[in-house]
């Protein structure tokens, strides 16, 4: 079987950073191509400095490295989005418009993309929100993903490029920092716990989503595209759901282990898209396609997050 060359856009963000990782510990750091438009100071390996707009750079990187796999991961998310709808929407189409073009010409063998939780609105059940409800996004992130679901879509029944897609949650890991979305909370909390400093919550203390730690989100990426091709049936983007909570419930948690730990609640814009967003997901598609199941759940997340970060500031492993 021909080796597999994996091109990673966006791979110095928070879920690139450690989706590099796991891929080079599957395929060999040399077949592992990490791009960005700057590269991420703790990454050992491949990497070229990538403007994912430019279609002749990512066309340059394909043909240099004879790539067989491509994960578009460069984003703008939901809350930094909101600050530039127009070039939030430019940006993410074109990358996207770029990855799928450059794929099909090239004949990449499978894309990945991720799409959000954040392409359904309120106007959907929000409790074990179905596979198939309607998309209705209340930000320009959102609706950039729901049309690349489809586009995805189309690419794959029109092409046959085999395009795969999960619809995450918000991701929380303690090896790299999130970057403007709304479910940054549930990270940032930890930071501020483990150096012994307060949290001044951006979302309402009972504001409940779905959220997924990111072993396990890394997990689900890796499954599916290792997935047989006539097991996928979704082709726009398979709802996965790693766990529900509020930050009063993940207050609760790590308050077990830093008992004076203290956070204050004061919401900002975030909340009117938290609003928007489901409580809690139905990944039955997933479970029944390729047998999807999630390990974390809160307590073992809030354990494995102060670890880890205990760890890091103590060993000045990280910049605060
Ligand atoms: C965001 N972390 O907050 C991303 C994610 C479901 C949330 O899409 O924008």
């Amino acid at each position: 079987m021909d080796k597999e060359i994996i091109l990673i856009t966006g791979s110095s963000g928070q879920l690139g950073t450690v989706l590099a990782e796991k891929l080079q510990e599957k395929y060999g750091v040399k077949n592992i191509i990490a791009t960005d438009l700057r590269v991420n100071p703790t990454f050992n390996g491949v990497f070229e400095t990538l403007d994912v707009t430019d279609f002749d750079a990512i066309e340059a990187i394909v043909l240099k490295y004879k790539i067989t796999q491509i994960y578009h991961l460069a984003a703008i998310l939901s809350a930094n989005g909101e600050k530039h709808p127009l070039s939030t929407w430019d940006l993410n189409m074109k990358t996207l418009f770029n990855v799928l073009e450059v794929s099909r010409i090239h004949k990449i063998s499978k894309v990945f993309f991720p799409s959000s939780i954040a392409v359904f609105g309120n106007n959907v059940e929000r409790l074990n929100t179905p596979q198939s409800s309607n998309l209705t996004p209340s930000t320009v992130y959102g609706i950039s993903k729901a049309a690349g679901e489809n586009w995805g879509k189309y690419y794959f029944d029109k092409y046959g490029l085999d395009v795969r897609s999960l619809r995450y949650p918000g991701v929380i890991g303690y090896q790299s920092l999130p970057g403007g979305g709304t479910t940054d909370y549930a990270v940032d909390i930890f930071h501020k716990a483990v150096k012994n400093e307060n949290y001044e919550c951006f979302l309402n203390a009972d504001t409940t989503l779905p959220m997924i730690y990111m072993d396990d989100a890394i997990r689900a990426t890796l499954e599916l595209m290792e997935a047989p091709k006539d097991k996928i049936t979704v082709r726009t983007s398979y709802n996965i759901s790693g766990l529900s909570f509020n930050p009063n419930q993940l207050e609760t948690c790590i308050k077990e282990n830093y008992t004076d730990f203290k956070v204050t609640y004061s919401p900002d814009f975030r909340q009117g898209i938290a609003n928007s967003w489901p409580m809690s997901i139905d990944d039955l598609e997933a479970r029944k396609d390729w047998q999807w199941k999630p390990k974390f759940d809160i307590k073992s997340l809030t354990k494995v997050m102060l670890k880890n970060l205990e760890l890091k500031y103590n060993n000045n492993l990280i910049n605060s």
